[in-house]
């Protein structure tokens, strides 16, 4: 079987790039080359490098793994891309990444390109948990590995503050102009808050630098959707079957996509609104609704349903009783929001369900479930305490942390054990070693530093429910207290 290349021949059906690539030259540095990107800002890059043209094309780094390098490399970084919708897949191939470097090999060529001049956008999405900013002070934080590795060594930056800072110093000291910072991680006012990280590291290394990049360098904030699960051995055998070669990077997607972008570039930028892109003044009411009401969603529906024995997410919205529990998180979400012009929060919240119930795109709970502490604040906490400020029932969100809380305890009501894979595992291990009741296990879990707000977990207005279903969960199990949440929310 041939393997996927710039030279092989596409069957029809397939789409092929709508541009010759090797015209086109990089001008962005994307860090985290994860099945996301893959599936989202490169298809956007694809489609702007087709209509509108320019050196757009991206060097995708992988700042731990090689993983992905040993994928792309060899098929000269092309990967076949299947939209899973209600009809046939549709597969085609993106172009747009031209070379991948992994920071396990290739860190001098990575820094190499992030000063390059022809770099004019560096695009994130490297996990919540890989920054190393403090959410409450909105400073690097020393105690973070990869923050610490690089303020003892800020000239052999390895991490994503250490690494953007030092780029930026290179360029600064050359006369080159920054490049625009692009966070598309799902975090709140992600391009602020990256703002905040960079420029606290950068004071701690070279003052002169911070007060630079405080003036200069612009860091718009993004919403980014687009439902992807990781790859699995089932992605590459359908990119076999519809393309006829072997393809090791191949994903799967949702036909759904969504990008908001803060129009401030610096260098200038692809033609990403020709590719449907929306540019506004002010991003952050577009992702706090996403994050409540799509991202808030998943993560109940992924502790309370992996808990419950469901191993995809269009399994919990067959499950009816957890069907109804997501219906009344997306409302209790949607009523933390201020009005959006031009968009109806129910028919967003109708859209949501659909997409979660996607027959075609086999979403694993466990995957969502993944770094609790890093999600847990913007996509539940915060909406907690705004709906706690308004008087309004807390239960739904209640009822998601309570899920959280059962999940933490890494065995499941049939006595299988599981990681919890959070970067705060250890330290939640250690917090609920011997633990067996409710009200002890919210209290070590409330004061894990940073998580939960203080005026949040000594409210009894969330104290009783959280215990109440938490209870619930360990004396009759999880899939008997979701149907007895179902109950009560039905009588709502
Ligand atoms: C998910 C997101 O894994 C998770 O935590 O909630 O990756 C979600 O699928 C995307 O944000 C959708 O755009």
């Amino acid at each position: 079987m041939p393997r996927l290349s710039a030279a092989l021949t596409l069957p029809d059906g397939v789409a092929a790039p709508g541009y010759v690539p090797a015209d086109h030259g990089c001008g962005i540095v994307h860090l985290g080359l994860g099945a996301f990107h893959k599936a989202h800002q490169a298809v956007y890059t694809d489609d702007a490098l087709a209509l509108d043209g320019g050196d757009w094309r991206i060097t995708g780094v992988s700042l731990r793994s090689t993983g992905a390098v040993e994928e792309l490399a060899p098929q000269d970084c092309r990967y076949t891309l299947i939209e899973q919708g209600e009809g046939a897949p549709q597969a085609r191939v993106i172009a747009s990444i031209a070379r991948a470097l992994s920071g396990a090999t290739d860190i001098a060529a990575i820094r190499a390109a992030l000063a390059d001049p022809a770099t004019r956008i560096v695009s994130l999405t490297v996990t919540e948990k890989a920054y190393g900013i403090e959410r409450t002070t909105g400073g690097a934080d020393p105690a973070h590995p990869s923050v610490a590795a690089d303020l003892r060594a800020p000239d052999q930056p390895t991490g994503v503050l250490g690494l953007l800072v030092q780029a930026l110093g290179a360029r600064r000291a050359a006369g080159i102009a920054p490049f625009t910072v692009l966070c598309c991680d799902n975090l709140p006012e992600n391009g602020a808050m990256l703002r905040g990280g960079v420029i606290d590291f950068a004071r701690r290394t070279d003052p002169d630098l911070a007060g630079w990049i405080r003036e200069a360098v612009a860091f718009p904030s993004t919403m980014v959707d687009r439902i992807t699960p990781a790859q699995t051995e089932k992605t590459r055998a359908e990119a076999l079957r519809l393309t006829g070669a072997e393809d090791h990077a191949a994903i799967e997607t949702e036909p759904f996509t969504q990008w908001v972008i803060e129009d401030r570039f610096t260098a200038g930028r692809p033609a990403w609104e020709k590719a449907g892109a929306i540019f506004v003044a002010d991003v952050a009411p577009y992702e706090k609704m996403k994050l409540r009401m799509l991202n808030g969603t998943h993560s109940m529906l992924a502790y309370a349903g992996f808990l419950a024995g469901h191993r995809y997410v269009r399994d919990t919205m067959n499950d009816a009783a957890l069907a109804r529990l997501i219906r009344r998180h997306l409302g209790a979400a949607a009523a933390t929001l201020a009005p959006l012009p031009g968009i109806e929060l129910a028919g967003y919240a109708a859209q949501l369900q659909e997409r979660f119930a996607n027959p075609a795109i086999a979403h694993e709970t466990y995957q969502i479930a993944m770094d609790g502490t890093q999600k847990l604040p913007q996509r539940l906490l915060a909406p907690a305490l705004e709906t706690l400020g308004a008087g309004a029932p807390l239960r739904p969100f209640a009822f998601a942390v309570a899920a959280w809380m059962r999940y933490c305890l890494g065995r499941s009501d049939t006595g299988e054990n599981y990681a919890l894979r959070d970067p705060m595992e250890a330290e939640i291990s250690s917090r609920l070693r011997g633990l067996d009741n409710a009200a002890a296990i919210i209290d070590s879990l409330s004061t894990l530093p940073g998580l939960m707000p203080p005026a949040l977990a000594g409210a009894s207005a969330w104290q009783e429910p959280l215990n109440d279903i938490l209870a619930r969960m360990l004396r009759d199990g999880v899939g008997q207290a979701i149907a007895r949440e179902a109950e009560l929310a039905e009588t709502d």
